[in-house]
């Protein structure tokens, strides 16, 4: 099932359900090298979610500002490799949604608990924003906040489900979005958190 949610915006409902095992097996293997950890935002406070990432660029927040980085801040390592089921996954829901060729180099890796959220915001880190981002939910419902170009802009609710993937590129990329909570039960096989994988293109 596909929803366009904007111009060039796509949600692509259930599209991970297929390569579940595989990417939470994935998912383990990175979160053992790269830790989630709570970072700290621009302004100095902790963020109710968890990050990691994996790929060639991790995206890092401190308060010296938000970076694309090559090394794990907390380890001084690489990040791990993207697992191709990941990068698979981001290439393929792009092209779904119009975007042919995308090849991500970042996968951030966000845990939300039941009493995590996150602001409205734009995703502006990236050196090109003709690029496209896919985003992978995993494990419990979230109210998900699709908002416009100005931070002012009427803001729609949409639900996102254990499996959804959402594309948005285009006219749609710097959109505000923010999550404002979890919904519903604990999920069968993560327990009471939602995993969000976000793919993209950060440099070149
Ligand atoms: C998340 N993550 O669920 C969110 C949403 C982030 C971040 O926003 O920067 O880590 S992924 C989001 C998303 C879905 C659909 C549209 C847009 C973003 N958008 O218009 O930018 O952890
Ligand atoms: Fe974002």
């Amino acid at each position: 099932q596909q929803l366009q949610i904007g111009p060039q915006a796509w949600l692509l409902r259930g599209l991970a359900l297929a390569h579940e095992a595989e990417l939470l097996a994935d998912l383990a293997t990175v979160l053992q090298q790269a830790p989630l950890r709570h970072m700290v935002t621009r302004g100095g406070r902790r963020m109710s979610v968890q990050t990691s990432s994996c790929g060639a660029w991790g995206w890092t927040s401190s308060p010296n500002g938000y970076a694309y980085s090559a090394v794990d801040p907390q380890s001084g390592l690489p990040w791990p490799a993207m697992p191709d089921s990941m990068r698979q996954l981001g290439t393929m829901a792009a092209q779904a949604a119009g975007f042919a060729g995308f090849a991500p180099d970042s996968c951030l890796i966000n845990q939300y608990l039941p009493e995590s959220k996150m602001g409205l915001h734009q995703d502006r880190d990236e050196s090109d924003f003709t690029q496209p981002i896919v985003s992978v939910s995993l494990g419990m419902s979230a109210l998900f906040m699709w908002g416009g170009l100005a931070r002012s802009d009427k803001v729609q609710t949409v639900h996102l489900h254990h499996g959804d993937v959402v594309v948005w590129g285009g006219q749609d990329r710097l959109r505000f979005h923010g999550v404002r909570r979890l919904l519903g039960p604990a999920h069968p096989q993560l327990g009471p958190r939602r995993i969000n994988l976000t793919l993209r293109r950060a440099r070149g």
